[in-house]
């Protein structure tokens, strides 16, 4: 029995390199050794005010964008999570076993919802047990992600040891795979931060979709530092940025990598990360254009069908568990 994957991105604003080389990249590298569940995670995308006509376009369009990535329906499971409702189903039972108190230390909510409690959505606050409960209903062995997700995880691992505990055996406890390069991309213009869908600076990111002209802009108007050495020093995080982006796009060792921009100038490595980008993005958006919303949507049923057989059969454990039935 092959092991199993599950992970997801949200249909939210557009997808940035980050997203691609800090996880849907990988997604395809493991769907082959796993058996892997890839998930269109809609109901998180409602955790903040959003519009559902958007929502709904953006839904698809991130279907094709995890085809044109290389996600192959025979071999992955992608579905909508809206469309598997066992997830809504045990969210509900996992916000009972959760606590007020480790659900506060979360910092993405701290971020997203910029410190005021009182204003910010309850949905925000139990974001993380939502993505709890997508992963431990298909008793997930390794949920690939970037780091901005590591405390989720461990929260998830918390929550189904505590259940396993209180109710007998019932969830697989899931372990992380995050990447151990390219699983923290930083906003070009404020290496402090990650590159983010929601930054309100849209040079910070570079975007799947982005046009060749974009993409060379905002590269080459990337903040540097004041020094001249190309290398993965951690103290110019800046620079180590585009060198990393840079090694993960053109498949290069970091020591090639290196030894490539000796005695070069940032101008050099951002002309070439450029060049190297637009290189890399030109046939996965050629791709992207390939699917008409019908044959998506028959990819999608099919893969709801079989992600629900899956979830619902952990489901109605949980249930016999809990006394329910
Ligand atoms: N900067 C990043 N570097 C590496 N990996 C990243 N991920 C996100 N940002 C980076 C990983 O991409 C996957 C899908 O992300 P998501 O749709 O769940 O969104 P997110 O984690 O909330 O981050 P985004 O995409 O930048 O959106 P906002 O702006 O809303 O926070 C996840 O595995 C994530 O780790």
């Amino acid at each position: 029995m092959k092991k199993r994957i599950f992970s997801g991105a949200q249909p939210t604003g557009e997808l940035h390199i980050g997203n691609y080389l800090g996880a849907l990249k990988n997604w395809v590298a493991l769907q082959d050794k796993y058996e892997s569940f890839y998930c269109i995670v809609n109901l998180h995308a409602v955790t903040l005010p959003q519009d559902p006509k958007t929502l709904r376009q953006k839904t698809l369009d991130l279907a094709r964008i995890y085809l044109a990535a290389g996600l192959d329906p025979e071999r992955s499971t992608i579905f909508i999570q809206s469309d598997v409702p066992a997830h809504a189903e045990l969210t509900w039972v996992l916000s009972c076993i959760a606590r007020m108190g480790e659900l506060e230390r979360m910092t993405q909510f701290k971020d997203k919802g910029k410190g005021n409690t009182e204003r910010a959505g309850v949905g925000l606050f139990t974001y993380p047990i939502l993505m709890a409960a997508d992963i431990l209903l298909y008793q997930t062995d390794l949920v690939p992600v970037g780091q901005d997700q590591k405390q989720h995880l461990e929260l998830t691992r918390d929550l189904a040891e505590r259940f396993n505990r209180d109710f007998g055996e019932t969830f697989k406890v899931p372990e992380p795979y995050i990447p151990p390069v390219g699983a923290n991309i930083l906003s070009l213009q404020d290496p402090t931060k990650k590159m983010s869908k929601s930054d309100e600076n849209a040079a910070g990111a570079i975007f799947l979709l982005d046009d060749a002209d974009t993409i060379t802009k905002k590269i080459k108007r990337a903040v540097t530092d004041s020094g001249t050495e190309i290398n993965f020093d951690e103290n110019r995080p800046a620079i180590r940025n585009l060198l990393t982006i840079y090694q993960l796009l053109t498949g290069k060792t970091a020591d090639e990598c290196v030894a490539h921009f000796v005695g070069k100038g940032y101008g050099q490595l951002k002309g070439e990360l450029a060049e190297a980008t637009v290189e890399f993005l030109r046939p996965f958006q050629e791709r992207v254009k390939q699917y008409d919303d019908d044959s998506l949507r028959k990819i999608l049923d099919d893969g709801a069908d079989k992600a629900s057989s899956v979830a619902s059969t952990t489901l109605k454990t949980v249930y016999e568990r809990m006394g329910f039935n």
